[in-house]
């Protein structure tokens, strides 16, 4: 009988584990492959090597780009280099980035930046938000950016207990922001067997320095976060839901969950056109391929367009895929004009003319 009720208690936790595994790889979109889709005027961008997570571009076409990410089970092809924020001016014709110098007394040989965020205060200042992950932990460092002598004037290290695991921000102003947390649990382990799971424990959190609170929750990873250009409505990938959630933003910064908007592709950060409110995405079309890496088989990059999110039928248009022969692990793909640049989690970066 002792057998009996082993065996069956073997076979009850199989199915559980085969059950979950299933679902898992549905997040992972684990069997998802794309034809490539190119665009005629493509070049990678001289420079970059090592991963170019997040890019955000200021009106007067200054791009800032956060390189050199290092994240637990994501691959790193420089794991013993620092992290730095470089700089493009995408006024010139084939612009070369350079590294923005960063003010004395910030801890460089830490420096592990992932999602950023600009913002332009009442007197033009600019200032540019990243998140940072010294020793795997999560910080978010506010800097003023100092176009004459190109440099980064570090403000300050925010440090919160509900900024466990942020992976992006969107600022509201020079001190305030909603920042995404990617998983509930920190440290490599936990962090996977939540994934595994499938558990919906992340959120997104509203920061300023009177006011700390959960906003939004139940996401399986929150991952990229941008805001409508005229500040009212906020957009948050759940990069495993297959999704973007569409809030409405209230006086007090709280949301109320308006859309989602299923996708069938791994969205990561996720970019607003300043001028027409089309919102670009960079996505990972199969997240097994991102997550075990292998150079024989290299994850691909696919960019979407979405416009009018709000309306009942957004128009979703595949921009760009490659199957990760020209560029792999697409994180985020922004636009200036006519440009389109496509940044990555740790390979090169790309800019197109549309
Ligand atoms: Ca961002
Ligand atoms: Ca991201």
């Amino acid at each position: 009988m002792g057998k009996v009720l082993a065996l069956a208690l073997v076979g009850l936790v199989a199915a559980l584990l085969g059950e979950r595994l299933l679902r898992f790889r549905e997040r992972m979109s684990a069997s998802h492959e794309l034809k490539p889709k190119r665009l005629p005027n493509c070049h990678l961008i001289k420079g970059i090597e090592t991963g170019s997570e997040d890019i955000d571009i200021l009106p007067n076409g200054l791009a800032f780009i956060s390189s050199g990410l290092k994240y637990p089970g994501l691959p790193s092809f420089a794991p013993d280099k620092r992290g730095q924020i470089l700089l493009i001016d995408l006024n010139e014709q084939n612009p070369r980035p350079v590294e923005v110098r960063i003010s004395r007394g910030f801890d460089l040989a830490s420096f592990n930046p992932h999602g950023i965020s600009t913002y332009i205060g009442d007197d033009d200042s600019v200032y540019l938000f990243v998140v940072n992950h010294p020793q795997y932990k999560s910080t978010v460092e506010l800097f003023k950016y100092v176009e004459d002598d190109n440099s980064l004037v570090h403000l300050k290290t925010i440090k919160h207990e509900l900024l466990q695991s942020v992976n992006d921000i969107v600022a509201l102003s020079p001190d305030s922001f909603y920042a995404t947390n990617d998983h509930y649990f920190t440290g490599q382990y936990l962090m996977m067997l939540e994934m595994f799971l499938g558990l919906t424990l992340t959120n997104v959190i509203y920061y300023s320095p009177k006011e700390v609170k959960e906003v939004a929750s139940g996401f399986y990873s929150a991952n990229g976060i941008n805001i409508s250009p005229d500040g009212q409505y906020v957009y948050v990938a759940d990069v495993q839901g297959l999704n973007i959630h569409v809030f409405e933003k209230h006086a007090n910064f709280s949301l109320t969950p308006l859309k989602v908007l299923q996708l069938d592709t791994l969205v990561d950060n996720i970019s607003v056109d300043p001028y027409t409110g089309d919102i670009w995405v960079g996505c990972h079309i199969n997240g097994f391929k991102v997550f075990f890496y292998d150079p024989e088989d290299p994850p691909g990059s696919e960019v979407l367009r979405i416009q009018d999110i709000l309306s009942e039928k957004p128009a979703v248009s595949q921009v760009y895929v490659d199957d990760g022969s020209v560029i792999q692990g697409s994180s985020v793909a922004t636009v200036y004009g006519k440009k389109l640049l496509i940044g990555t989690v740790f390979h090169r970066a790309l800019s197109c003319e549309l």
